[in-house]
Order: C-alpha cells, then sequence, then structure tokens
C-alpha cells in the first residue's frame, strides 16, 4: 500500500444514491444544527456531507427541558424537534452551507404526509442540497402514531410523495430500531421509490433519577444515541444489506472511530454518519474518514466501495484481507 505523507492512498469516494462524494463520512442529523458550529474545528467541504438538522414547515421550540441525559456509553435526548422551520432554513442556513462549498443533506420532519411533501416541494432546486433524508423516525414526538417508521404502509406514504416532490434528488428514509421487522419498512420505503436508508435513528430510552424518584428528563422518554447502541445498529445495516443489496445505506449509531466505522461498511453502508461523537470531539467526523482509510489500507483494501458488504462474504483461507499490517 502506497502512502502520501503519514496519509494511505486509499479511494474513499462513494455515492448518495447515484451522487459521487468524496468522503463516506458525513456529520449525523441533530448534532451540529445546520453545520455551522462544526466550522472552527474541521473542513466541512471534505465531508461527504452535512447532514442538517430535521426542519420542520413551522419554527418549533422542542420539548420542555431537561431534555439531555447522560447514559452509559451514551446520551438520551428529548429535544422534540426544535428549530427554526423551513421559512428560515431556505433564507439562512442552506444559503451559508452553499456560500461554503458544503454539500448539504437536508433532513425533513413533519406530522403528515402533506406536511413532508410541502416540505421538499419547499426545497426543490435548492442550491447546495445533494440529498434528502426523510425522518420519519423521530421517537421524541407526541404519540408512537406519529412515528412513520413503526408502519411499512405509512412509511411508504410519507417516501412516495417526497420522491414525487423532488425528482432528481436522492432521497433517502432514515430508520427506527424500535421496531419488529425493520426489513420489511425498509422494504417498503424503497419500493416508495426511496434512493436509500438511513440506519439507525436513536432509540426510545427512559432515564429515572433515583433522589427525586422520578424520570430525569422533563418528556420522560427521549432518544438513545452513542456507543451502547452500536451493535444494534449494525445489525440492522447488517439485515438490511442482506435482504437489499443494491440499497444504498447511510450506516449510524455510536460510530466514534474508524474502526467503528468499518463495522457498518463491512455489515453493508456505503457511507456513515458520526453523531454524538461530535459532543466530545467536535473533529470526529474528520478524524474518522482518515481512520477509516488508514484502517481499510491496514487490511489491503485499495477502495472503500470493496469493502462495503465484506463481512457477508463466506471467509477464505486466501482472503487478503484477513492480513493485518
Ligand atoms: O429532535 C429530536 O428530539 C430528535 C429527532 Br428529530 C430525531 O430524529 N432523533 C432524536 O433522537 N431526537
Amino acid at each position: 500500500m502506497t502512502a502520501a505523507g503519514n496519509r494511505p492512498m486509499i479511494d474513499m469516494s462513494t455515492q448518495l444514491g447515484r451522487t459521487p462524494i468524496p468522503s463516506p463520512v458525513l456529520t449525523a442529523s441533530g448534532c451540529a444544527a445546520a453545520g455551522r458550529e462544526l466550522e472552527p474545528f474541521l473542513d466541512l467541504t471534505a465531508l461527504g456531507a452535512v447532514v442538517t438538522k430535521s426542519v420542520l414547515l413551522r419554527p418549533r421550540s422542542g420539548r420542555p427541558t431537561p431534555r439531555m441525559a447522560e447514559t452509559p456509553s451514551g446520551m438520551l435526548n428529548s429535544i422534540g424537534l426544535q428549530g427554526p422551520g423551513i421559512d428560515a432554513f431556505l433564507a439562512t442556513d442552506l444559503p451559508w452551507l452553499a456560500s461554503r462549498g458544503v454539500r448539504a443533506m437536508v433532513s425533513i420532519a413533519g406530522g403528515s404526509v402533506e406536511e413532508y411533501a410541502e416540505l421538499a416541494a419547499r426545497l426543490r432546486g435548492a442550491r447546495g442540497m445533494v440529498a434528502l433524508e426523510v425522518n420519519i423516525s423521530c421517537p421524541n414526538v407526541e404519540s408512537r402514531g406519529e412515528v412513520f417508521a413503526c408502519d411499512p404502509g405509512a412509511a411508504a406514504a410519507v417516501l412516495a410523495a417526497v420522491c414525487s416532490a423532488t425528482p432528481g434528488v436522492p432521497v433517502y428514509a432514515k430508520l427506527s430500531p424500535d421496531v419488529t421487522d425493520i426489513v420489511s419498512i425498509a422494504r417498503a420505503c424503497v419500493e416508495a421509490g426511496a434512493d436509500g436508508l438511513s440506519v439507525i435513528n436513536t432509540l426510545l430510552g427512559l432515564v429515572i433519577d433515583t433522589d427525586t424518584l422520578r424520570p430525569v428528563l422533563a418528556a420522560e422518554t427521549g432518544g438513545l444515541s452513542g456507543p451502547a447502541i452500536r451493535p444494534v445498529a449494525v445489525r440492522c445495516v447488517w439485515q438490511i444489506h442482506k435482504a437489499l443489496p443494491e440499497t444504498p445505506i447511510l450506516g449510524m449509531g455510536g460510530i466514534m472511530t474508524g474502526h467503528d466505522a468499518l463495522q457498518f461498511i463491512l455489515a453493508g453502508a456505503r457511507a456513515v454518519s458520526v453523531g454524538t461523537a461530535v459532543f466530545g470531539d467536535p473533529s470526529a467526523p474528520e478524524r474518522v474518514h482518515h481512520e477509516l482509510a488508514r484502517a481499510l489500507a491496514n487490511k489491503g483494501f485499495a477502495r472503500l466501495s470493496d469493502a462495503v458488504g465484506y463481512a457477508h462474504r463466506a471467509a477464505s483461507s486466501t482472503d487478503v484481507h484477513q492480513v493485518t499490517a
């Protein structure tokens, strides 16, 4: 393996849908607003894309505080879709990303199929947007009935509406792990027109304070993220890639290092999002890119694409990738 300076020469390019991106590492929705707060810490243009906090039609203040709690190897949030709404997003956040040449994967969320469709229509042709992530899996909504990702029919209705409103833009459906059969939801989204799948959102959790004898979060339940959920996320990517090998997957859930990212790639993801890690290390997405390149080189891969889904192959005694450099 050749190396430039300390950096291995690995082809790290990949795609969002059919759109080429130079790095498989993206930010994760919800962990850095529209990306501006990460600018002092890393080169945002070198990332695959910045995935923005889910935007709604109208501004929203979110759920009451406290709305974050530490958990073993993770954290629980009940932000509740706080954000400026689509008008401010289109006037301020997206132009800021576009002016700096940062690729934006725009995350949208709504309370009805019509709201999702309207958001998609508002975003049609927006400068700087390279893909849409349709968040149908936020756990912090008023009722579980609003979690479209828990029902194949509801998930498909949202994806069909969004895809017909934004022709030509790769559309990813963000799935929830809190279902019995994630493959059936994934399949419904793809059959409805989704170009790819974001796997996974947070898991619904609860922490109780043993001093106050009450839930720590004002909203009671919240979404669990961080390394604690990584094996669940890798399992979901694995199951979906096995059933739908041609469908691009953006994997996420507790990625802290390049080796964590490599697990997702080997399970079948073509790209990954780094989320909770940025709270402790805002440069984590850039670091994970370089660590992933090194981990791939150490296993003898010349291209990221050769490693996608590799763990599904039967092991062989002549397997060059078993050699650690
Ligand atoms: O805003 C949130 O509370 C939130 C969202 Br939209 C989501 O998709 N996942 C999450 O854990 N929190």
